[in-house]
């Protein structure tokens, strides 16, 4: 019989390339959407017939209990969140309703229905924020720097505590920027991409951004998982920090990408305000020396074949 995975936030970036690696593995498939007026299916109308929709949202004990009851599932992929930093400042109790609390709903669903299943947390680099040390890695403290960071942080830790309170086979793994021509428009690497193909193509005359100072460590989503799917396949559960191990800044993105059309960034990209946190993460590199060796996964994409894959999909999208 066909392994069983459930994912929530399967329209997202990541859960539209982790759905089709699942599917490629022979497992069945099932992804829980929240109700919305339009679909919002974009990411995965490719692969839309191949899975199971069940609706829920993070917000509703009863739907997770019952989507879990539905797909009676082996693993649990939980990718659902609010996951846009900045939004996090605006909106901060609904960013700890879905992606805190959001965690302790799923994991408490977990343990009243499927608790043999595998679960994943999606935690984040940004729990780092200003940095203890250089590079990060599993034991590295955390000094979360925006709301955010601060509801993945009691996500994490929450995870943790199901694992070592009721033996769940919960991990969480710590995945620093990843990102892809899914990417959703309003982070900066699709942001910039999306600005070059306009300006290339003639329409629109700049780029607003904010601190193009800043530096992350940025892979590709489609590598990153693979990890996920790693994690949940070991014989004990445990955390993972997966990154590239290298940094490179918003200002070096922006070079590859404008370079990329034969334009120069310094023509085009103007700093605004609006664009600037009121704390910022300078510069985030990890450590995956423990995925590497213990998970065996290795990045298959590089910083520049990345930005090159990101712009050429925009020129394409925008030029056709
Ligand atoms: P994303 O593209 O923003 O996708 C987020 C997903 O969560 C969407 O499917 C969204 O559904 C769903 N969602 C949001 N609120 C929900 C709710 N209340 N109930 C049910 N579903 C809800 O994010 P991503 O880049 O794929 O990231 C996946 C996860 O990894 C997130 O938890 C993110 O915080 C974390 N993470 C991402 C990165 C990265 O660099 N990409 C790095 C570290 C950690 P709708 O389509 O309905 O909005
Ligand atoms: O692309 P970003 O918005 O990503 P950020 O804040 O690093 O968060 C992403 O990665 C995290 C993992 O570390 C995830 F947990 C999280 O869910 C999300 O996927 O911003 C990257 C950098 C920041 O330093 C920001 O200040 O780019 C800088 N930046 C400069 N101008 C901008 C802009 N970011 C955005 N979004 N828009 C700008 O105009």
């Amino acid at each position: 019989m066909a392994t069983r995975a459930l994912i929530t936030g399967i329209t997202g970036q990541d859960g539209s390339y982790l759905a089709e690696y699942l599917l490629n593995q022979g497992y069945e498939v099932f992804g829980m959407v929240r109700r919305s007026s339009s679909e919002n299916f974009g990411r995965i109308t490719q692969i839309q017939d191949q899975v199971t929709f069940i609706q829920a949202d993070l917000l509703d004990q009863a739907s997770l209990v019952q989507a879990m009851r539905e797909s009676r599932p082996d693993e649990i992929y939980n990718l659902a969140a609010q996951s846009f930093v900045p939004t996090s400042w605006r909106q901060p109790v609904l960013t700890g309703e879905f992606t805190a609390l959001g965690v302790t709903r799923m994991l408490d669903a977990m343990r009243q229905v499927a608790p043999e299943a595998r679960f994943y947390q999606a935690s984040s680099s940004e729990m780092f924020g200003k940095v203890r040390e250089v590079p990060q890695n599993e034991l590295t403290p955390f000094h979360p720097r925006s709301p955010y960071a601060v509801a993945k942080t009691y996500g994490h830790h929450l995870t943790v505590n199901y694992r070592e309170s009721y033996g769940l086979f919960a991990v969480s793994g710590i995945l620093f920027n990843h990102e892809s021509p899914r990417r959703g428009h309003e982070f900066v690497t699709r942001k910039i991409t999306d600005g070059v193909a306009r300006i290339k193509l003639g329409m629109a005359k700049e780029l607003r951004l904010g601190n193009i100072d800043s530096q992350r460590d940025w892979g590709y989503a489609g590598d990153y998982v693979r990890a996920m799917h790693l994690m949940l396949q070991q014989d004990e559960p445990d955390d993972f920090v997966v990154a590239t191990g290298r940094t490179h800044s918003v200002r070096d993105f922006l070079e590859i990408a404008f370079g990329r059309v034969g334009l120069k960034f310094e023509d085009y990209v103007a700093q605004d305000p609006r664009f600037m946190r009121p704390a910022e993460v300078d510069q985030l590199i990890g450590d995956s020396t423990k995925a590497k060796t213990k998970l065996g996964w290795q990045p298959t994409v590089d910083f520049e074949q990345l930005v090159v894959m990101m712009v050429d999909h925009d020129m394409a999208l925008l030029g056709s």
